[in-house]
């Protein structure tokens, strides 16, 4: 079980799952859930189309399509307002659903991006901290199962705090790149 943290594009990675900063319409939109769309093509719009949309914290599995990536998980975080919105915990909720989904589909290497730190305005010194204790959370219940998460940070700062981040609480993890 293992926590890695890296710079890069989620789209280009090979994993079994990455998952999608979505909004609750799960058809698509900016940022990484755009470019998540444009590198799998059309066929996965069609699939979210029979989603019936998520609520924030909720995540549900697609087919990856043309992605590398086998899976897409797509999951609706918070949009932040001042932290006092039970921000927090539906970003946990975000993380610790994807993972269950992830765990029931037997995959072993699962990518996120910084949930919600883009459009949706959560500061990323924060975020980085819930999604790390979260993703620990997670893998220590369930330490019989082996699964490598990738937290893939976009510009090389977020990629700094989350390291940052996963020193100041003393989360294990691995630094690739
Ligand atoms: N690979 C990895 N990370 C990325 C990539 C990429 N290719 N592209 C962007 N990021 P955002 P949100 C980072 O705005 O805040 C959409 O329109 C980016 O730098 O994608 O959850 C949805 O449809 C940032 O750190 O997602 C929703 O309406 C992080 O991904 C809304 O935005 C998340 O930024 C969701 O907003």
């Amino acid at each position: 079980m293992s926590i890695i943290i890296m710079q890069g594009d989620i789209t280009k990675l090979k994993v079994d799952a990455i998952v999608n900063a979505a909004n609750s319409s799960l058809l698509g939109g900016g940022g990484v859930d755009g470019a998540i769309h444009r590198a799998a093509g059309p066929k996965l719009k069609e699939e979210c189309s029979t989603l019936g949309g998520a609520k924030p914290g909720e995540a549900k599995i697609t087919h990856g399509y043309n992605l590398p990536a086998t899976w897409v998980i797509h999951t609706v975080g918070p949009i932040y307002k001042d932290g006092k919105h039970d921000e927090a915990t539906i970003l946990w909720h975000c993380y610790e659903n994807s993972l269950c989904i992830a765990r029931s589909y037997g995959l072993v290497s699962i990518a996120f991006p910084s949930i919600s730190t883009g459009a949706y305005g959560y500061p990323i010194e924060e975020a980085s901290k819930v999604a790390l204790r979260a993703i620990d959370n997670f893998l220590q219940k369930c330490a019989y199962y082996e699964m490598q998460v990738l937290c893939v940070t976009h510009s090389q700062k977020d990629f700094s705090i989350y390291i940052q981040s996963a020193k100041e609480l003393g989360v294990k993890h691995e630094v690739q790149g």
